[in-house]
């Protein structure tokens, strides 16, 4: 046994392990990156040139989960199911605008935070984190500080907009004022002061990102780093009469956002350019920001025993399915890589292709740092077997909802879909990857649309509300 080994082997041991011998290990430290908005481009090189080089060292160091999901395609409901450790078709978080943390069964639930805090971790938070206002209770049971969260901006003004711009996440500009007028930088600054502290016990840092999330401002040198005329216009995922075989409520999820940017459907050329252009010079600035947190651990005394955790809330249409933005239950919206990297560089540039979800971090979470149980049940499966060997067994599919009713079950191979009205899609992701040639109405489809639906829930609990779009 190597000694990365020994290291994985010790953590993953001290879950069944007795509590004295937990106790007097001291636990590592969790340091977690949450991205938002970001997709498979960069991380799974599936769009040529978009520029992460931090990231990309960060993935070298790293497990890659290549086939991870979100449990709901949008930011608040997928904090939610993460933060909470609950899927949404047992809670009713399903959409944006749902205050979740504010409703039964979510606001009884023990979030991971508190849950390690109450462990007696140190925890820090910073920025984008739940995006849905918890109660003060909560958040000092989650925090030892006062999260400050920063929001989108800095967005562009009316006057610079003008009238024909009215909305303001919707207005792309290279930013040439000062990079501390943007929260990410502060905030990971926050971070990088909270790491350089020496610390007499364990802790859990959490940022989340607010890029390359809209609005699309960022330091005017990612935007520098790319030529708009060189980006691969139509997107490598697009294609022409893709819409003709979806059924009528997957087409009402892809003209969600449509007309804020392009209009429905492609709009032009130079518009889509446009926002490809915005969306990699985010990505860009994201990746950054997070290369900065990452130095400063690599440079603190915590190096040595810190795990980092690094995934985005929800994937990204660039004008794949004639699609913006996310909340649908394709591929593009759904996949959102985790990269986790262990202490002592354990399984280093590994690739994991088993289905997990967000929801599995929770579980994964509490077993690394031999966690009591929280004060409510929790889903999910601890990753910590495919951590240790990610061509290990796991025979578990990944589930998203968006809605009652609206479901989507990917497993290594296949993506199927299912509508509140009973209609269906069927990909075939060994064949046709960017989910082109719908499947579901061919009859020798119907044994694998009855073992992936036998998967799917039985029961959509009542939705908390909120808006589809
Ligand atoms: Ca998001
Ligand atoms: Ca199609």
């Amino acid at each position: 046994m190597t000694r990365r080994d020994l290291l994985l082997a010790s953590s993953a041991l001290s879950a069944s392990g007795p509590a004295a011998e937990a106790q007097t290990r001291r636990r590592p430290n969790i340091l977690i990156l949450i991205a938002d908005d970001l997709n498979d481009y960069s991380l799974l090189k599936s769009f040529p040139g978009v520029k992460t080089p931090h990231l990309d060292k960060f993935q070298s160091q790293s497990v890659t989960f290549t086939r991870a999901y979100c449990a709901a395609p949008a930011c608040i409901p997928s904090r939610a199911a993460t933060f909470s450790g609950l899927y949404p078709h047992t809670t009713g978080a399903y959409l944006n605008g749902c205050d979740p943390w504010n409703k039964a069964p979510i606001q009884s639930a023990e979030p991971f935070p508190a849950l390690f805090r109450r462990a007696g971790y140190a925890t820090f938070g910073a920025g984008k984190l739940t995006h849905a206002p918890v109660p003060k209770a909560l958040e000092r049971a989650m925090w030892d500080n006062e999260p400050y969260g920063g929001g989108f901006g800095p967005f562009v003004s009316d006057e610079e907009r003008g009238p024909e711009h009215k909305d303001r996440f919707w207005y792309p500009k290279p930013w040439t004022e000062p990079d501390t007028d943007f929260p990410d930088v502060r905030n990971a600054s926050s971070a990088i002061e909270f790491l350089n502290q020496p610390r007499d016990k364990p802790f859990l840092l959490t940022l989340g990102l607010w890029r390359p999330h809209t609005p699309f401002t960022a330091p005017k040198r990612f935007f520098d780093l790319y030529d708009p005329a060189r980006l691969e216009i139509p997107v490598p995922g697009y294609r022409d009469g893709d819409m003709d075989d979806i059924p009528a409520l997957g087409r009402k999820l892809s003209l969600l956002w449509g007309e804020r940017f392009v209009g429905a459907g492609r709009g032009t050329e130079a518009e889509w350019r446009r926002f490809l252009h915005a969306y990699f010079a985010c990505t860009s600035f994201a990746d950054w920001s997070a290369g900065r947190v990452l130095d400063a651990l690599d440079a603190s005394p915590h190096a040595r025993d810190t795990w980092v955790f690094f995934f985005s809330d929800n994937g990204y249409h660039c004008g794949e399915k004639n699609h913006w933005e996310k909340t649908t239950l394709w591929e593009k919206s759904a996949l959102t890589p985790i990269l986790v990297r262990q202490p002592g560089g354990a399984r280093a540039g590994a690739r994991c292709a088993r289905t997990v979800t967000q929801v599995d971090l929770y579980p994964t979470l509490r077993e690394i740092c031999d966690l009591p149980a929280p004060k409510h049940t929790i889903q999910g499966r601890s990753l910590v077997p495919l951590l240790r060997n990610p061509a290990d067994p796991w025979a578990h599919p990944a589930l998203t909802t968006y809605g009652e009713g609206y479901a989507s079950i990917r497993d290594e191979r296949y993506r199927y879909i299912r509508y509140p009205d009973a209609t269906e899609e069927l990909y075939d992701h060994a064949a046709d990857p960017n989910e082109w040639n719908n499947l579901a109405a061919k009859p020798e489809s119907a044994p694998i649309k009855q073992r992936l639906g036998a998967l799917m829930p039985e029961k959509f609990a009542p939705t908390m509300g909120g808006r589809l779009g």
